[in-house]
C-alpha cells in the first residue's frame, strides 16, 4: 500500500477551508492508502500558544478528524509531540537546508511581515514540516494550496540528502484539490481563510451555531454589480462563496450560475447559509458523540506508538547515512 501523510496544526479552532481544502479529503484517501494524520502541535507553537489552551485545542482537532470520517482502524492519527522522531530529525535536515532557501518561503513572509521578533521556530517551520513527511515514507500529502511550496521543499531537501548520503528518503508529491484549495477570507477575498485571522468574521469556524454561519456569510464582503457569475479575476468574492457554495453541494460552478441567473447576493447568501449549515451540522454532532466517548486517548497513544515504530526505523536509517552515533537507537525506545 502506498502512504499518504497529513496534518493539520492545533493553533485554534478548525475552519471550513481546513475542512474542504484538507480534512474532508483525507478520508478519500484511508481505503487505499496507508494514511498517517498527525495533530502538529510542534507546528503550532511556533507563534505563542497558551499552555492552558493547547491541550484542548490539539484534542478539538483530533475529535474533528474523527467526526470528519477518519476511522482510526484505517488511519494512524496521532499527536507530533508524543513522537520524538520529528524534532529529531527535523535538526538534522536544518542542516542540509539552506537559509536562503527558507527566507524565499511566502508563509513565513506573511507572517513575520510587520513583526519586530518572531520565534526562530517560525522560520524553520517547513524543515520540521519536511521531517514529518520523510519520516513515513510518505508517497502523497493531501493538503491546501497554501503548503504547496513547503512539500516542494522537502522533495528538494530529500533529493539533497539522498545525493550527499546515499538512498534514504522517499521523494513525496503534494496532492492538491483543482477547486477549494485556498478558501479566502469573507471579509478579504484576497486573503486566505485562517483561523488566526484576528477578524472572527473572516472564517467560519467548525463549531460556528447556525446563527453564527448565517451571520458571517450574511456579512460576507461581495463585488460590484449583482450576478452570481464565477469570474475569479473580476468578482473575487463572489468566486469565494460559489466554490463554497460547490463544495457543499457538489455542484458545478455553470450550474450554480444557472440556479441563482435574475436572483441577486442576498438569495444566494441565504442558500449559501444554508448549505454550509448542511454540511456542518453533521460534523458538530458526530464531535459530541466522540468527544463523549471517551476513545480519544487511547485512539491517540495507539496511533503515537504506530507512528513511533515506523518513524524510529526511518529516523535509523537516516542517522546511519549520516555517520552518527546509534548507542541509543531510536527503535528501542518506549512511549511512556
Ligand atoms: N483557506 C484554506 N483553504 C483551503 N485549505 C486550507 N488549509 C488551510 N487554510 C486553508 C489547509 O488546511 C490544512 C491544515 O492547515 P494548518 O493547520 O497547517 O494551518 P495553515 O495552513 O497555516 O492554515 P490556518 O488554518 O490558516 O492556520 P493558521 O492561521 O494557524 O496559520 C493544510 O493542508 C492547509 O493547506
Amino acid at each position: 500500500m502506498k502512504r499518504a501523510f497529513s496534518g493539520v496544526q492545533p493553533s485554534g479552532v478548525l475552519h471550513l477551508g481546513n475542512y474542504l481544502g484538507a480534512i474532508r479529503r483525507f478520508t478519500d484517501f484511508q481505503d487505499e492508502y496507508d494514511c498517517y494524520f498527525c495533530i502538529v502541535d510542534l507546528h503550532a507553537i511556533t507563534v505563542y500558544q497558551d499552555p492552558k489552551e493547547l491541550p484542548k485545542q490539539i484534542d478539538d482537532t483530533a475529535l474533528y478528524y474523527l467526526a470528519s470520517g477518519l476511522d482510526p482502524e484505517k488511519v494512524t492519527m496521532f499527536v507530533q509531540s508524543d513522537v520524538p522522531c520529528h524534532a529529531e530529525l527535523s535538526w538534522m535536515l536544518e542542516c542540509v537546508s539552506t537559509f536562503g532557501e527558507l527566507s524565499r518561503m511566502t508563509q513565513f513572509k506573511d507572517k513575520s511581515k510587520g513583526k519586530e521578533s518572531f520565534s526562530s521556530g517560525l522560520f524553520t517551520y517547513p524543515v520540521l514540516m519536511a521531517a514529518d513527511i520523510l519520516l513515513y515514507d510518505a508517497d502523497v500529502v493531501p493538503v491546501g494550496e497554501d503548503q504547496k511550496q513547503h512539500v516542494e521543499l522537502c522533495r528538494n531537501i530529500a533529493e539533497r540528502f539522498n545525493s550527499r548520503y546515499g538512498e534514504t528518503f522517499k521523494v513525496p508529491e503534494a496532492v492538491i484539490p483543482e477547486f477549494g484549495a485556498r478558501l479566502k477570507s469573507l471579509q478579504d477575498p484576497l486573503k486566505k481563510m485562517s483561523k488566526s485571522d484576528p477578524n472572527p468574521l473572516g472564517y467560519i469556524s467548525l463549531s460556528d451555531s447556525k446563527d453564527e454561519i448565517a451571520n458571517k456569510v450574511r456579512r460576507a464582503v461581495t463585488d460590484s454589480g449583482r450576478e452570481i457569475v464565477y469570474s475569479p479575476e473580476d468578482k473575487p468574492a463572489i468566486a469565494n462563496l460559489i466554490t463554497i457554495y460547490s463544495l457543499c453541494t457538489g455542484l458545478g460552478f455553470t450550474e450554480i450560475e444557472q440556479r441563482f441567473a435574475g436572483k441577486g447576493y442576498a438569495d444566494f447568501k441565504k442558500e449559501l447559509a444554508d448549505v454550509v449549515i448542511e454540511t456542518i451540522t453533521p460534523i458538530q454532532e458526530k464531535y459530541a458523540e466522540y468527544a463523549g466517548s471517551g476513545m480519544l486517548s487511547s485512539t491517540l497513544k495507539e496511533g503515537a506508538e504506530r507512528a513511533n515504530q515506523v518513524s524510529s526505523q526511518v529516523l535509523k536509517r537516516a542517522k546511519q547515512r549520516m555517520g552518527l552515533s546509534l548507542l541509543a537507537d531510536p527503535t528501542e525506545r518506549k512511549l511512556l
